[in-house]
């Protein structure tokens, strides 16, 4: 079992995670070379809008910063299925149904047909604990999702879109939520095809919105439906029914209880805010007043920002705190709240050794 599979269970209870599997829909499920196979003859459509490179990446002058995409290999996955779900493109379609005027229903041919678009967009996880690595940064490829839904004309007391994914997840969040943000319905992560841990052949992202409220991997149906009707799956299991993502930052290096020498040393992480992007991070070292820390170039208000400073330190323990401040203006919070029920608050805070 990965880590993050772990700290789900820690975090969310193993109970909940077991009852997901029993009713998996085995229409979907073939074997996982065919899978495989599946993955590799996709071809992915070019964007209508592609997104430049980003700059030189500051993580490779910086040794233990997060790069600014993380690799696919390294990218946290939380699921409830115990056996990752491998779907056949044969049987696969998305239906969009519910509260809706005008279903819609498209096999995986006629929905990668649309229109795609990129999007650099940092998704996290609610069980994300302050300092935590449940959190990662990817360039999506997908279709625009309030257009589908737009199409499929949603009736007048619809209030929520829900996501239901080939082995009955589920995740709903506001239809008021596709307020023009690019929530999209991803076909590709990284340049390439969606991987088969992270949601072949489509899953949701909508910036902003933590996973469990919005991130449907396996995605089959999209149902309009109204939150006094239905609940996602972990609604029922006390996390909150309204999950934007916190503002938040953690210090990647130098390590928490790592000892370092002396001499001028890189105090480097990452921040992020739900939709206003980061307009500030600032480091306290010991009783110091606050610095601020150099940020990267933004490249989307929707992705993390990587941060640093130089520090030269004196011989001993000291302990090193970070927090950033919104496009808002709004600064990160200092009181610590757990992730339940719908996001951890507090600042990052380390100790370290100087020899
Ligand atoms: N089908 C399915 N989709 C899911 C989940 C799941 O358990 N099953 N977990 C959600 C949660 S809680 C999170 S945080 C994100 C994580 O996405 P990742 O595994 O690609 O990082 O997926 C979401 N989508
Ligand atoms: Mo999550």
């Amino acid at each position: 079992m990965d880590i993050s599979r772990r700290n789900l269970f820690k975090g969310i209870g193993a109970l909940a995670a077991v009852g997901a599997t029993a009713s998996v829909g085995a229409k979907f499920l073939v074997h996982s070379s065919a899978t495989k196979l599946a993955r590799i003859n996709a071809v992915l459509p070019k964007p209508l809008k592609f997104l430049p490179k980003p700059p030189v990446d500051p993580a490779l002058q910086t040794p233990g910063l997060s790069p600014f995409f993380t690799p696919t290999k390294d990218f946290f996955r939380i699921d409830t299925a115990f056996i990752v779900p491998k779907v056949s493109l044969d049987t696969w379609k998305l239906e969009i149904t519910g509260l809706v005027s005008n279903p819609i229903s498209l096999t995986y041919e006629q929905l990668i047909a649309r229109p795609t678009f990129e999007l650099d967009d940092t998704i996290s996880c609610v069980s994300n604990e302050v300092g935590g690595t449940l959190i990662g940064n990817a360039r999506w490829q997908g279709i625009r999702l309030d257009d589908l839904i737009k199409e499929a004309a949603p009736h007048s007391n619809a209030d929520q879109v829900m996501g239901y994914s080939v082995d009955d997840f589920s995740a709903g969040f506001p239809l008021a939520a596709l307020d023009g943000r690019d929530a999209m319905i991803a076909i590709a992560m990284n340049g390439e095809v969606l991987p088969t841990k992270h949601g072949f052949p489509v899953r949701i992202i909508v910036p902003g919105l933590y996973g469990y409220v919005s991130a449907v991997k396996w995605l089959t149906k999209i149902e309009l439906t109204r939150f006094d009707q239905k609940q996602g799956y972990w609604i029922d299991k006390g996390w909150s029914e309204l999950a934007p993502i916190k503002l938040q930052s953690r210090i990647d290096t130098p390590l928490n209880r790592g000892e370092l020498p002396t001499g001028t040393t890189a105090i480097a992480g990452v921040a992020w805010a739900s939709l206003a992007g980061i307009s500030k991070v600032e480091v306290r070292i010991d009783d110091q007043p606050w610095r601020s820390a150099t940020i990267a170039p933004e490249i989307a208000k929707t992705t993390w920002r990587q941060w640093w400073i130089d520090w030269n330190p004196t011989k001993g323990n000291h302990r090193i705190s970070v927090r950033a401040i919104d496009g808002n203006g709004v600064v990160q919070s200092e009181s610590e709240v757990p992730i339940a029920p719908n996001g951890a608050e507090g600042w990052h805070t380390i100790n370290v050794q100087v020899l």
